[in-house]
């Protein structure tokens, strides 16, 4: 269950979480159009900081354009507002959701004049997918649902109707008992998972998806910079789902997963089936980070 803060941000000013509602006629919630960030702010030594805000809030007005929907704040507004709305619920640690979206006016497809609105909420949010999933790995499933072609959806950009397909494949795979589902793209190759990108490891090469049919991930651009700062060989290249079982090592990236072992995949054993030395560097390294324990990387971090 989510956990309610104090504030939610919409349109400008703060407002009580359980004021925090709209018409139900607002033209996003009937046809899926809107666009949205999931941000994390961490606990660290020197207090609290939002991972790579300025990347998010990019990706965010990124999103809006090719969804062809003007933001009506400035790029430094929307990151003020993001950090404001940590400070105000006194959350410590929280995920963020910046959510664009057409407001009411006409209904039917074309949303003419309608408004451009935008809300920030921040909840405490604890690990995406079960308690034991960073340090023991999950059991993914590929799911029979395929992710959008490339002319279907335009997968740089975060929109909220895009789930669709990650919750059915999510719910497919979910009733058959495993954690997480992984979507193969239209001509059959690996894509991502619902909500998060992927990574295999074999004899020491680190691969993963190249940017089609995925979103843009920001943890993703993060472990293939932590992993080439390594020397570690990277290449971005599609894959087939048996490349997946044949791996030494597999995990997931986001925002709300961070990094995430997979030990098991269609009912296949992934390397020893227990989380790989590399991926347990790259995420010891990421929450280090995070935290500001390692201070390699300050610029990810925007002090709240
Ligand atoms: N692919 C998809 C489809 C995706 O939704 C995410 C994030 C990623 C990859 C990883 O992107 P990044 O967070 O920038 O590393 N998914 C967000 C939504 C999760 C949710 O259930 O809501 C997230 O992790 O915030």
């Amino acid at each position: 269950m989510l956990q309610p803060s104090e504030k939610i941000w919409m349109d400008g000013k703060f407002v009580n979480w359980a004021d925090a509602s709209v018409h139900v006629l607002t033209h996003s919630l009937h046809y899926g159009l809107a666009a949205f960030e999931g941000i994390r702010c961490y606990k660290g030594r020197k207090g609290s900081a939002i991972f790579r805000l300025p990347e998010h809030v990019d990706r965010l007005f990124g999103s809006a354009h090719i969804a062809m929907m003007q933001i009506p704040y400035e790029k430094k507004q929307v990151a003020d507002a993001i950090v404001e709305t940590v400070r105000v619920n006194r959350l410590e640690a929280c995920y963020i959701r910046p959510l664009v979206y057409i407001g009411y006016g006409a209904m039917g497809l074309y949303p003419g004049e309608n408004p451009i609105r935008m809300a920030i909420a921040a909840w405490q949010w604890g690990t995406y997918l079960g308690d034991e999933a960073l340090t023991n790995g999950i059991r993914a499933k590929v799911s029979s649902f395929t992710r959008h072609h490339v002319n279907v959806a335009m997968t740089r950009a975060k929109i909220s109707g895009y789930y669709v397909n990650s919750i059915l494949a999510k719910r497919e795979v979910k009733a058959d008992g495993y954690d997480e589902a992984i979507l193969l793209d239209a001509d059959g190759y690996v894509s991502e998972g619902s909500g998060e990108n992927i990574f295999i490891v074999r004899n020491g090469q680190l691969k993963t998806t190249p940017l089609t049919s995925i979103l843009e991930g920001i943890t993703r651009n993060s472990v293939l910079q932590l992993a080439r700062e390594r020397g570690i060989p990277v290449v971005e290249e599609r894959f087939t789902r048996d490349a997946m079982y044949v791996a030494d090592e597999v995990f997931l990236t986001g925002t709300a997963a961070e990094i995430a072992p997979v030990r098991e995949i269609d009912g296949r054993r992934i390397g020893t089936g227990k989380p790989g030395p590399l991926t347990m560097d790259l995420q010891k390294t990421f929450f280090e980070i995070v935290r500001g324990e390692d201070s390699s990387h300050e610029s990810w971090l925007t002090r709240v």
